[in-house]
């Protein structure tokens, strides 16, 4: 018999979770202390749909923390390195949080409500806990909670037709990672463009369960002819569009730049972040690249070779039927690896090689074309 997950209120259910269940969900997983379906037809035939089609997916895992009072925007300087000087309500923005160290905390998607309110949307780390220590740490005036916010994500490159049968042409208006206030059925709640995938997509930050559960029964009347599916983050497509995962990619040994963060940090910020003066004497040791193997073989485990030598270790990976090929994100060791490109890894059918390439994955300079 295989082993079941024990729910009980500690493993948070949400407003959708029975909707989630009558899907057919086949797998889950536990995030944020919260369930997350992991699979409803398997991963491929999930895939598949949700790069053609549109699904809607059940991400209250995502959760919310809210910093409220005079001192909400310095807490949320303190806990990311990304400059927030001039962060501009109606945006969303990917922060790196960073510890004293400059390892990485959590990754999570920030709003600025106003200036005396920030909503962190959270990866799978405890970020409430470290916010409150900061908070009376740093003696600021500033309240730190986890409302009850439910995020839905509509996600494929149909959801901008299905969201705008439910929302209105408006929803048309919102360019990537912008967010607005919406009306449905008289609640207003904020619909940003946004989400874990790289197929076009919204996440509706559902503030009540009742309307929440409205608006999965509308989604669904009226996407029929869509082929709306439930659905959730998928990792073949995760990994092929790059997108990192806290806990699997990254953990509280890593820094941003080790993971190609880079980009979202400015060094010489003026800013009172609590990792800057760490990530300012950095220099990383090791980084995180993409590798495509040319097989649709299994890992016998998770150790990348160049020769003998121990190079690196998988943290996600999958295989992409779209470019047939396995493809993974390799935590390398610089000097170990000493710029090699080609490496080894074990398979269930022996050693096989592959080639490392930095990310996110360009399948065209790799030579590789989507198969459909
Ligand atoms: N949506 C919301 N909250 C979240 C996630 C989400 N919190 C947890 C987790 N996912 C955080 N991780 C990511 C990782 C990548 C992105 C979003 C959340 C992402 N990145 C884009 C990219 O890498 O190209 C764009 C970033 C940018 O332009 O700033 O979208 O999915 N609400």
């Amino acid at each position: 018999m295989r082993p079941l997950l024990s729910i009980s209120r500690r493993t948070r259910r949400t407003p959708f979770s029975s909707r989630v269940e009558a899907a057919g969900a086949s797998g889950y997983t536990v995030y944020n202390h919260t369930l997350l379906a992991t699979s409803f037809r398997g991963i491929e035939v999930d895939y598949w749909h949700l790069c053609e089609n549109v699904q809607v997916w059940d991400v209250s895992c995502e959760k919310q923390v809210t910093l409220m009072g005079p001192g909400a925007n310095q807490l949320a300087q303190y806990m990311t390195p990304r400059n927030l000087t001039h962060a501009k309500v109606g945006r969303c923005y990917y922060l790196p949080m960073c510890d004293e160290n400059g390892k990485m905390m959590n990754d999570a998607v920030a709003i600025k409500v106003n200036d005396r309110h920030w909503r962190l949307s959270v990866a799978d780390s405890d970020v409430l806990l470290w916010a409150k220590g900061l908070a009376v740490g740093f003696g600021l005036d500033v309240e730190v909670r986890e409302p009850d916010i439910f995020p839905l994500a509509v996600q494929g490159p149909k959801a901008e037709d299905l969201m705008c049968r439910v929302f209105g042409d408006e929803i048309k208006q919102l360019g990537f990672f912008a967010i607005a206030p919406f009306v449905y059925h008289g609640q207003r709640m904020k619909v940003a463009r946004s989400g874990m995938s790289k197929q076009t997509g919204y996440e509706v930050f559902v503030n009540n369960a009742e309307i929440g559960t409205q608006l999965w029964d509308e989604l669904f009347a009226k996407g029929q002819d869509l082929d709306v599916r439930a659905g959730c983050p998928n990792l073949i497509e995760r990994i092929e569009s790059g997108l990192l995962s806290f806990g699997n990619d990254m953990d509280h040994e890593t820094t941003p730049f080790e993971i190609g963060l880079d980009k979202y940090i400015d060094l010489d910020a003026d800013v009172k972040s609590l990792s800057l003066p760490a990530l300012r004497k950095h220099t990383p040791s090791k980084k995180l690249m993409g590798l495509v193997l040319e097989y649709h073989r299994n890992l016998a485990d998770l150790n990348v070779f160049v020769g003998d030598q121990k190079i690196g270790d998988v943290r996600s990976q999958a295989y992409s039927p779209k470019y047939m090929r396995r493809l993974a994100f390799v935590m390398c060791d610089l000097a170990a690896l000493n710029g090699a490109t080609t490496v080894e890894v074990n398979t269930d059918q022996g050693k096989a090689r592959g080639v490392l390439t930095s990310l996110p994955f360009d399948f065209d300079e790799l030579g590789l074309t989507a198969c459909r």
